[in-house]
């Protein structure tokens, strides 16, 4: 039996994410989760903050607090918003951890030993007055291209030429405003690309089946030539270097992030360690299937650079079987942005509407063979058709309808006939495109099938006009109208991996019980599973409907300071 380990992208510590961050990673991944652990399969998903790196130093200075308080604070922010939303992980750790700092200390000891690290000076800049090395985003002056005053020393953020701190023009420290700095060497640490080149290559080889997008980036950097990476950095917010000399280092934050893939499985058996066992999923595991998703920027660390830490230890450590990378999500053709206030966050998100409106509306949408556009009349369309107008409409009418005319049992009686055989083999043929869809990766295709699948209960019962029924031929209504209650329960089963608390909420409609509520696809199909004579509930409307002046003010409010 293969076991399935699913991985996200870590998000990176610093403020709350938007939709943007959400759909290429975390939220396809639930999704995957979801629908694997439907289809009756071991899965083990996790997740973390990624907290280490200069943005946080840098967020935790703007907001005076220590580095330390602030990764707390953060990360309890970031956890919450997740499970608000839905986000199944077993276990949301902290690449700050003691597990991700052994662990890191672990791989990087190996790799020394198999003579895959170098060492090599570098020249920094130093601030005298700060007493301290500044990496390159920390030096701040006039842009030498075009003039800005307060380009950073990576990047000029107002004609986006890539920078090195010396070419820019007076000079300072983004710490403390000094000018009091000067170029100094210090020693580093290097992986050593260049000599596991062929190594990577090979694996990647070994992969044509990634999707286009993965795959291709992994061989525009083979083709460019792997270098020596430098994974040390002069900062004290981070994973210690354990080597004579590195007092005053720390690894590089993209060194130790994906190591926080074990060490967060390992946070997670050590909170029982009598029933979890994170080696087994790390560590010569060979029935382990193992998934990872994120954004297109990440691709490289995925298809490149963690493999080659893995390859380098000449340690069995788990690797990728499949990488989906997904392109961005923009809005209003532009990109989501922090500092701008453009676009919609996930805490926002939530203030307006609940979960599964967004989650399905993002699937709907993923990025995935190109990028893909977030704008409210989409978002407002979608939720109206799909949400409100297919499978909510056709919840709320039948089990209305039922409720006013026989009340709330589920009615009894009628013999099940070939429209049913109809519904039946429609339903299922759209279960099967849903399957496959999800076994594939591909998300949008899922959103596809399953409102397909929505689509067939309307059909049938405006073919079949129960209403009429009733007064014509009550036998044949009772059939009807338990068979639409049972695609009711078809769907929540079926859409649970997008939406799982509308799912709930059919489930309790029903009053299913927990025994019940644990079917899988294949039961979903089973459309006489809730005999007559059940009590039922109606619910409140599934989802509302968002109407033109609302999708205004929305728009208004998230267009951002230029907007
Ligand atoms: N933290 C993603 C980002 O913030 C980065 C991912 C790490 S995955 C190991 O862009
Ligand atoms: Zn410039």
């Amino acid at each position: 039996m293969t076991r399935y380990l699913i991985t996200s992208a870590l998000p990176y510590i610093n403020g709350m994410k938007h939709l943007g961050n959400l759909v290429g990673s975390m939220l396809p991944a639930d999704v995957y989760a979801r629908f694997l652990r439907l289809e009756g399969e071991e899965v083990l998903f996790i997740c973390a903050t990624d907290e280490h790196g200069t943005p946080a130093e840098i967020a935790a200075l703007e907001e005076g607090l220590d580095v330390k308080t602030y990764c707390d604070i953060q990360h309890q922010r970031q956890k919450d918003v997740y499970m608000r939303f839905g986000l199944s992980f077993d276990y949301f750790g902290r690449s700050s951890s003691p597990q991700n700092h052994e662990l890191t200390q672990h791989f990087y000891r190996m790799l020394d030993k198999h003579g895959f690290i170098e060492e090599r000076g570098i020249q920094q800049i130093y601030s005298l007055d700060d007493e301290r090395f500044l990496p390159d985003r920390y030096v701040i002056g006039t842009c030498p291209k075009c003039g800005y005053d307060r380009a950073r020393g990576d990047q000029c953020e107002s004609c986006a030429s890539l920078l090195n701190p010396s070419e820019l023009v007076e000079p300072r420290s983004a710490v403390s405003g000094s000018r009091n700095l000067e170029l100094r060497t210090s020693k580093h640490l290097f992986l050593k690309l260049d000599t596991l080149s062929s190594e990577i290559e090979n694996w990647v080889k070994s992969n044509t089946h990634w999707p286009k997008l993965t795959y291709s980036v992994a061989m525009k950097w083979l083709n460019e030539g792997l270098q020596p990476r430098c994974i040390t950095r002069d900062l004290s917010w981070g994973v210690p270097v354990p080597r004579e000399g590195y007092e005053n280092k720390v690894f590089y934050v993209w060194f130790d992030a994906p190591i926080e893939y074990v060490g967060a499985t390992k946070e997670w058996a050590d909170q029982d360690p009598a029933n979890r066992d994170w080696r087994s999923w790390w560590y010569d595991a060979g029935d382990v299937y193992y998934a990872q998703f994120m954004a297109k920027d990440n691709l490289p660390f995925h298809t490149i650079v963690w493999p080659a830490t893995i390859l380098g230890t000449r340690e069995p450590w788990t690797m990728a079987d499949y990488i989906k990378g997904f392109n961005w999500l923009n809005y209003y053709g532009g990109k989501f942005s922090t500092s701008q206030g453009r676009g919609v966050f996930m805490d926002d998100a939530l203030d307006i509407l609940p979960p599964d409106y967004w989650r399905y509306f993002l699937m709907s949408i993923a990025p995935e063979t190109d990028d893909s556009d977030f704008t409210w009349d989409l978002f407002a369309s979608v939720v109206n058709k799909d949400l409100a107008g297919t499978l909510g409409n056709f919840v709320n009418r039948t089990l209305k309808l039922v409720a006013s005319r026989l009340g709330t049992t589920i009615p009894e009686g009628g013999r099940w006939g070939e429209h049913e055989d109809k519904l039946l083999a429609q339903c299922k043929e759209s279960i099967e495109e849903y399957r496959t869809a999800l076994r594939n990766f591909e998300f949008r295709k899922a959103a596809l099938a399953l409102k397909k699948l929505w689509t067939h209960g309307n059909v049938y019962i405006d073919a079949r006009a129960p209403w009429n029924l009733l007064k014509d031929d009550p036998a044949e209504a009772a059939l009807v109208l338990r068979t639409c209650i049972n695609l009711i329960r078809t769907y929540a089963i079926a859409s649970s991996p997008l939406i799982p608390f509308t799912s709930e909420a059919l489930f309790d409609a029903l009053g299913m019980t927990a025994w019940e509520r644990k079917a899988g696809l294949d039961d979903a199909l089973d459309l006489t599973a809730l005999e007559g004579g059940r009590p039922f509930e109606v619910p409140p409307i599934l989802f509302r409907r968002l109407d033109p002046d609302e999708v205004e003010t929305h728009r208004k409010r998230f267009a951002g300071v230029e907007g």
